[in-house]
């Protein structure tokens, strides 16, 4: 009988993680295609240059500090939020972009 509670909790908890998703990001007309972006710690984020120009997306956030350098025109990104907090993303390039992601447990 004991075991059977173990086996139980064992599931339960195993059933509490859902797959890590994808969020993707795009730049174009020199901004951002979402301003806001609801994501969870262990998610992916795409950041996808819809653009002509180049982009260089970065964050300073002590949530997460990252920098993706210079890219063209129909190059992606991929990051992994690692922490929970607010992510602020700006651009380097254009001092205008600016969006936030909540990253939660
Ligand atoms: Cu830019």
């Amino acid at each position: 009988m004991r075991t059977f509670f173990v086996i139980a909790t064992l599931f339960a908890s195993a059933a509490g993680h859902a797959g890590a998703a994808e969020h993707v990001i795009g730049q174009k007309n020199k901004a951002f295609t979402v301003s806001n972006v609801e994501a969870k710690v262990g998610d992916d984020v795409l950041f996808v240059n819809d653009d002509g120009v180049f982009h260089n997306i970065f964050s300073l956030s002590d949530a997460q500090s990252f920098n993706l350098g210079a890219y063209g025109p129909g190059v992606s990104k991929k990051i992994k939020l690692e922490k929970a907090g607010q992510v602020e993303v700006e651009c380097a390039i254009h001092p205008r972009m600016k969006m936030m992601i909540d990253v939660s447990r």
